[in-house]
């Protein structure tokens, strides 16, 4: 029968997750640098492995995850609304998108977190230790892959992109989403979008449904995989590399009978940084797309639109 090209493995609508790179970040610097930029500028998209994170602080943000979601639905509801943070059920941002899961939403900033998880546990100090853990360690992560990133651009200042996430005033924001089982048709468990923010890391357990868009419009389904990390490109570092990379368009289908767990750290700016292409990115053959804008600007702007809004275009030179 021969080898199939990857079009053929295609149906209409979604097909199989053929030609998504997976990087492994022991590999030599110089390579996995430039394997993660092929990655960011052809699918926005790419699943890490060997990342370093420890496995007993990735069990421990689990059980406990486990642990509130198993709770009853007034004592999760007590914890909300997730105005900004908190626990949500079905509603997604504020303009009536709903999906079929439930959610927690955190506050990432190291600072902050002891407040913004007050509500949730019945043991606060032990849940707020257990969220700072695993953040510290996929921001430490997620610096790395963007120091990566700027020495593989050839950037002289090789903190150009994690200086921004690294700073006690980031507007970084933690998300756990607990998709319950389905044993009925597909539906979707949360909407096609791109995530605002710079970088986003998304940590799963066994149970699939996520799926990312390709340039030519089609769905692949990525396996789950809990000991790899999936790494997601947002809206902010596409404005950032003036469109070299590519934020990624993503969904969830929930359409297993046991129930998905996945988290998420959205790497971002503070509030009042400056993002506007890198004059590195910009050229007589790539003139500047986008106007500047403060982190902030862009968070209103994300947060006035739906789910499926292109955020980005509000602020592209016409
Ligand atoms: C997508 C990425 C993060 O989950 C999130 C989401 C936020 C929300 O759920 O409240 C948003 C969505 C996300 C993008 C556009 C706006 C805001 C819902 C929505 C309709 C927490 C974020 O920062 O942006």
């Amino acid at each position: 029968m021969g080898v199939q090209t990857p079009n053929l493995m295609r149906n209409k609508k979604t097909c199989r997750a053929v030609g998504i790179p997976t990087i492994d970040l022991s590999m030599d610097r110089t390579l996995v640098a430039q394997l993660i930029i092929r990655a960011c500028e052809e699918h926005g998209f790419f699943r890490l492995t060997n990342h370093g994170v420890s496995s007993e602080i990735i069990s421990r943000i689990e059980e406990q995850s486990y642990g509130f979601f198993a709770k009853s639905a007034s004592e999760k509801q007590a914890a909300g609304p997730p105005t900004p943070f908190g626990y949500g059920c079905k509603s997604i941002g504020f303009h009536g998108d709903k999906g079929e899961l439930e959610y927690l939403l955190l506050d990432a900033n190291p600072s902050s977190i002891p407040e913004s998880t007050k509500a949730i546990s019945n043991d606060p100090e032990k849940f707020s230790c257990v969220v700072d853990d695993y953040v510290q360690a996929v921001r430490d992560l997620t610096c790395d892959i963007l120091d990566l990133v700027a020495e593989g651009l050839g950037l002289e200042d090789r903190a150009t992109f994690s200086r921004l996430i690294d700073d006690v005033e980031s507007d970084s924001v933690f998300r756990v989403n607990h998709y319950p089982p389905f044993d009925q048709n597909q539906k979707v468990g949360f909407g096609e979008h791109s995530d605002p923010q710079i970088l986003t890391i998304l940590r799963s357990n066994d149970v699939g449904g996520l799926q990312i868009c390709s340039c030519d419009g089609l769905w692949s389904s990525v396996p789950p995989n809990p000991s790899e990390f999936c790494v997601l490109v947002g809206d902010t570092f596409q404005a950032l590399t003036n469109d070299r990379f590519k934020s990624v368009r993503h969904r969830v289908m929930a359409n297993s009978n046991k129930p998905r767990l996945s988290m998420m750290y959205f790497g971002a700016p503070s509030l009042n940084a400056m993002v506007s292409p890198l004059p590195q990115m910009v050229s007589s053959h790539s003139p500047t797309l986008y106007k500047p804008f403060t982190w902030c600007e862009f968070k209103k702007a994300a947060f006035s639109l739906r789910l499926a809004g292109r955020r980005l275009d509000q602020f592209k030179y016409s």
